[in-house]
């Protein structure tokens, strides 16, 4: 097991623009009832960016009322308004991409680098989808005689969108574009660490032409998240739940929708195994392992989480490896150039990520976490190199991890993963089923693996596998639904059949 070092760094807030203090509620900037509010901070200072607004069910309930009434404007708007609408909303994004990147790295922590990248990420799903909004096709198709049969696609209704803070702007992008795509308007919830980014999206959404309506922005403390969670499920005029998060809130959801059988769409955690068969190229390999183990902190549902490698190669990758985080990787405040690993969210992550950490080690896993100072002012947690053999039963194989922790398991002859024989039986071996990796030069081996992986997701000699015409999502408990392509158009949208007489 190695972690990498978590700081919080003391260090000056530039001025963020776009930086909003309401809720947006059916085109009204608006406050709690009560008045109440919650403070944002940064991760990396702990300095407060500002201060918004702690909604509960009541305002919820407003906001999906007004969200209603604007449902049938939206959804009788020509596919090409909707389409110019969101072209013009992906240029307006664009245009503020400096400004957004800014935000996401105060509020979220990442690495300015990874915040430009996750603005040009998430606004090509905006773009891709003002591209879909004029192919959601139907079919016709020859049936019985006397009776045509059309199949058409028509929106389902109000979509609630629920958001983590890991990609504050690529998680609401990707759901947005899709449900205003499809002719759905939408009723977000960002998570509590991160809704100042939601709110700059909300304003450049009005900047950029979107009707009032189109878009609700709900803000809640996580004291709040559950009782508006629970008032969305609950309402029978939300026909759509997109939610991105833990796997125990995504079943939770699942459970409160049930009463009003609505469409669910569900990118739940993953528990990623990266495979290093001896075939590999040990180079590609690493860099791979890289990317997808320590972007955002490791703070990615995709992200790297079992290391499982051949035993032939083994000793040449995991020296290759930490030889790369000591050499590659600068822990520090993501506005900091050079800096290319941020702090963790929250205390809540950093304690599950060291508790983790510290159990693999207690239960034989090697490695163990060991607090030692830094400079002053910065709480480090470092651990050191697994000594020989990381056992495959250690906690932070089995548990989604979320932190810059790397852990491998040898497989093979003194290993305890048969990855010769059973390579799919061990990276299987898990309830999630989100992304895999394997890395190898075998063509036919490369083939036979991946189809035979439980994931929704697999990267052949790639650490990076998301892009928006690609379906993202899971299989088993990682969710339901895609995100991206033309299949998550069935999210947002049913099919109606209509049978015309023509005796
Ligand atoms: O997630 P939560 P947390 C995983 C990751 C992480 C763990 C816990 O392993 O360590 O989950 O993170 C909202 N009804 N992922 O606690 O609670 C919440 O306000 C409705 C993987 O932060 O699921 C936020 O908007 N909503 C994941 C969102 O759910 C509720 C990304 C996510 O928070 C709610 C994040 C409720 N009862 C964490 N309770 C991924 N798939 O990428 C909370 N929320």
């Amino acid at each position: 097991v190695f972690l990498c070092q978590h700081c919080r760094m003391l260090g000056g807030v530039r001025r963020l623009s776009l930086l909003r203090s309401q809720a947006l509620v059916a085109g009204q900037w608006t406050g709690a009832d009560n008045g109440a509010t919650f403070e944002v901070t940064n991760p990396a200072t702990d300095q407060v960016l500002g201060s918004v607004p702690d909604l509960g069910p009541a305002e919820t309930g407003r906001a999906v009322e007004a969200a209603a009434r604007y449902q049938t404007t939206w959804e009788t708007t020509p596919a090409k308004r909707r389409s110019q609408l969101l072209h013009e909303y992906f240029r307006v994004l664009e245009a503020h991409s400096e400004q957004l990147a800014e935000l996401i790295t105060a509020e979220q922590g990442k690495p300015l680098a990874e915040a430009r990248a996750e603005v040009a990420y998430g606004s090509a799903y905006i773009e891709w989808y003002a591209g879909e909004a004029r192919r959601i096709y139907g079919d016709y198709v020859e049936g019985a005689p006397n009776k045509e049969t059309l199949l058409i696609r028509q929106p389902a209704g109000v979509a609630a969108l629920i958001t983590p803070w890991n990609f504050p702007f690529a998680m609401l992008a990707r759901k947005l574009g899709a449900a205003l795509a499809c002719g759905c308007v939408a009723v977000a919830k960002p998570a509590e660490d991160t809704p100042l980014t939601a709110l700059a999206m909300a304003e450049l959404a009005q900047r950029a032409g979107l009707p009032d309506g189109t878009l609700s922005v709900i803000t809640s403390s996580r004291r709040n998240a559950a009782p508006v969670g629970a008032a969305l499920c609950a309402d029978p005029r939300i026909a759509v739940m997109s939610f991105t998060g833990s796997t125990a809130v995504g079943k939770l959801l699942y459970a409160q929708c049930a009463p009003t059988v609505k469409k669910l769409a569900l990118e739940l955690g993953g528990n990623s195994p990266f495979i290093v068969f001896d075939s590999a190229d040990l180079q590609k390999a690493v860099a791979g392992c890289m990317a997808s183990k320590f972007r955002n902190a490791g703070q990615t549902c995709v992200s790297t989480n079992r290391i499982l490698v051949q035993s032939g190669i083994y000793e040449r990758f995991v020296a290759a490896l930490s030889e790369a985080m000591d050499r590659q990787l600068t822990l520090g405040n993501g506005a900091t150039d050079g800096v290319n690993v941020g702090p963790l969210v929250n205390d809540a992550q950093m304690n599950k990520v060291s508790g983790l950490v510290s159990e693999s080690g207690a239960s034989g896993g090697g490695g163990g976490a060991r607090r030692r100072p830094a400079q002053p002012g910065r709480p480090l947690l470092r651990a050191h190199a697994a000594a020989g053999l990381s056992r495959p039963d250690m906690v932070c194989f089995k548990e989604e991890v979320f932190g810059p922790v790397s852990a491998c398991a040898r497989c093979g002859p003194q290993g305890g993963l048969r990855l010769r024989k059973r390579p799919c039986r061990s990276a299987n071996n898990t309830d999630a089923g989100l992304a895999a990796y394997m890395f190898t030069e075998n063509i036919s081996q490369a083939w036979r693996v991946s189809k035979r992986l439980q994931y929704g997701m697999v990267g052949v000699n790639e650490g990076i596998v998301s892009q928006p015409e690609a379906a993202f999502g899971g299989v088993k408990q990682s969710g339901l639904g895609r995100e991206g392509s033309r299949h998550s158009i069935e999210d947002y949208t049913d099919i109606k059949y209509i049978c015309f007489g023509t005796q």
